[in-house]
């Protein structure tokens, strides 16, 4: 991908044609001191007297009315529960797509549809309302994106959620079971054993707080038995396929490019449940799991369930695994808690994070293999550089042009530093340059991510830090403060940070894809939906007993029906397809003093189900703004008594 097909894509040819006719004609009105200026903002950054990017960087990094963006950003959004959708180089936001969370403007979690997603109670009310997304990686073929699947997790149920990327919407939610603590999650690249699944079957789930197995009321006390387990769900299915139950619990998750190996930064290997217990240790691990290895097991019958799970747990703990020819895990030893796991992009490193030692340690992915084969002895002799880097160090993410940049969370700095440098350094070389350029950022960054930059497309040309802190970057706005998404060029010899975006909290991790591999769809077919109402001639109210069924269609600017009629006591669902076949046309529907809001797309069909308990008149209206007589378009309930 060369910088002008990365910058420019095809049909803005036309957009230039346009842009061009516009200054031309406002020009012609008077307007050219004002263009002028305007015209150097969006101009080359290294044209301008100056400007902070050297000559060596990208070209710029405005991004002016009617062009569009390069790059794609998804963040999860933390406790929020949902995902982020941005633009880059701009910043903009522009979606949130709700998944852990309830969304009273699309409906999630008001409509049967996205309950029957999120999951009910017997009483056909939503499961759980919570969430907390840390981690989300979209799916995986030949080493890249493939524009398929996004995948989060969530921190506080216990759930993996998939987000289609042609749609950006969920559609389906994994609860997983024996697990609390839900953090690292990573789909794998390749199947361990056969080449020709050179793209996404699984995803890898890490557990960080270790529980009683099973966990229904025994061994409360009995604390060092608790244990964590690093869980694989099926990508297509969204089934649990394994469990592995492990020493310590998991932190981050990292999957090679060639299938074989998933790993885990594995934190309190005392498995202490008290927090000095937590930090006591000097040493932790970084985890491999065998994947090829773990399904032979599984095949093999050599697992156990636990409770009323049926999901097989093969037994990954160091102690059982201690002859490498058949082991299934291997602990690599990595200095004191630490944090994030990150392959580089060539395959052939993990880097791990220190966190409460100021180090990152490299990890040779060929060397883990060779600890499998038996050869290689002790598993420590895998890590093959530890270079001092700084304090807290979090997360770190490659360029593809052999450095490494680390998030410092207590220097709240990116720590750019040379992977050669470090190996060298690691075998004696006092000569060898590590650590080459140290950016502050503001302040207190957690993950740093580049464009691309988990993929074997990693383009180094974007870092974003995602910083927890933001205080005087902002305009106040009360006692909660956004984040602080720094945009960083990386492009050059040195970081420039491009600019400041606030965040509403709380995003972990994000990843930065070309926009070019994701085809998002414009319009839903009537035949994604069994229940769609295909005709305006087919609305009207059915009644079957106390169910009473509603269907109707909505068409810019009218409900089909201007009035329906239902009784006390009714259970009422509503069925609404949006006829309207035309892009971004969407139309809501909401119902006075019944907590009932939610939007139908273009051709798409959605229901709410709901009890009719109150005798009366309640105005049905559009919510989402369509058409000049929007504020005309309604309906009426009419509850008899
Ligand atoms: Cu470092 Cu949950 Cu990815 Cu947050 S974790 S930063
Ligand atoms: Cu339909 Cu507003
Ligand atoms: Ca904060």
């Amino acid at each position: 991908m060369n910088e002008t097909s990365s910058r420019q894509p095809a049909d803005l040819s036309r957009r230039r044609f346009l842009n061009t006719t516009a200054f031309a004609g406002l020009a012609g009105a008077g307007l050219s001191v004002g263009l002028a200026a305007c015209k150097q903002d969006t101009g080359a950054a290294t044209a301008q007297p100056g400007a902070a990017a050297p000559a060596s960087h990208s070209d710029s990094y405005s991004v002016p009315p009617g062009q569009l963006d390069t790059y794609y950003m998804f963040s999860s959004a933390g406790h929020a529960g949902d995902v982020r959708v941005f633009g880059l180089p701009s910043g903009r936001e522009f979606k949130r797509i709700p998944v852990f969370n309830t969304d009273c403007m699309v409906g999630w979690g008001i409509t049967n549809e996205s309950k029957a997603i999120i999951g009910t109670n017997p009483d056909g009310s939503v499961k759980f309302n919570t969430g907390d997304t840390h981690h989300l990686h979209p799916s995986y073929t030949d080493g890249t994106y493939d524009g398929k699947y996004l995948f989060v997790n969530d921190k506080i149920n216990c759930r993996l959620a998939r987000v289609r990327l042609d749609t950006m919407e969920c559609d389906k939610i994994t609860e997983i079971p024996n697990i609390q603590g839900f953090h690292g999650t990573f789909p794998d690249k390749c199947d361990p054993v056969d080449a020709a699944i050179n793209h996404t079957t699984r995803v890898f789930c890490g557990a960080e707080f270790s529980v009683p197995l099973p966990n229904f009321g025994k061994g409360i006390d009995d604390t060092a038995g608790y244990r964590s387990l690093f869980t694989c769900v099926d990508s297509e299915s969204m089934e649990v396929r394994w469990q592995v139950l492990i020493d310590g619990n998991c932190e981050l998750v990292a999957t090679a490019y060639d299938g074989k190996l998933a790993a885990t930064t594995q934190y309190n290997s005392e498995m202490g449940t008290t927090y000095p217990d937590m930090m006591s240790a000097e040493w932790d691990s970084c985890l491999f799991f065998n994947v090829a290895r773990i399904e032979q097991a599984v095949k093999d019958g050599k697992f156990k369930t636990y409770g009323d799970s049926k999901v097989p747990v093969v037994d990954g703990s160091k102690a059982a695994n201690a002859d490498p020819k058949t082991a299934l895990t291997c602990y690599v030893p990595i200095p004191k808690n630490p944090h994030g796991v990150n392959i580089s992009p060539d395959g052939k490193y993990y880097a791990c994070a220190g966190k409460l030692s100021p180090s990152g340690s490299l990890i040779a992915h060929e060397l883990v293999l060779k600890w499998f084969d038996g050869e290689l002895g002790e598993p420590r002799k895998a890590v093959v550089a530890e270079p001092e880097l700084g304090l807290g160090p979090l997360h770190t993410a490659f360029d593809g042009r052999g450095y490494a940049y680390t998030t410092m969370f207590l220097d709240s700095q990116i720590v750019k530093w040379s992977i050669e440098g470090a190996i060298k350094s690691y075998q004696g070389d006092k000569d060898a340059t590590v650590v080459v350029e140290r950016l502050d950022v503001h302040y207190q960054p957690g993950h740093g991510f580049t464009s691309m930059g988990e993929t074997r497309e990693c383009d180094g040309k974007f870092l974003v830090s995602d910083n927890k802190f933001s205080k005087d970057r902002f305009l106040p706005v009360g006692p909660l403060h956004p984040e602080t998404s720094q945009l960083i060029d990386i492009s050059g010899d040195k970081m420039v940070i491009v600019h400041d975006n606030p965040v509403s909290s709380e995003p972990h991790d994000s990843i930065i894809i070309r926009r070019e591999i994701i085809t998002p769809k414009q319009m839903y077919k009537l035949d994604d939906f069994p229940n769609a109402v295909r005709d305006a001639k087919e609305s009207g109210v059915f009644r079957d007993g106390n169910k009473v069924t509603v269907k109707l269609v909505s068409q810019a600017p009218a409900f089909s029906l201007p009035e329906f009629r239902v009784k006390k006591g009714d259970e009422v669902t509503i069925i609404l397809t949006n006829l309207d076949k035309i892009e971004d046309l969407t139309h809501g529907f909401a119902i006075q003093r019944h907590n009932i809001n939610f939007i139908v797309n273009p051709q798409e069909t959605k229901s709410v189900t709901f009890k009719a308990n109150k005798a009366g008149v309640f105005w049905c209206y559009c919510t989402h703004f369509c058409h000049a007589m929007h504020m005309e378009m309604r309906s009426r309930m009419v509850v008899e008594a």
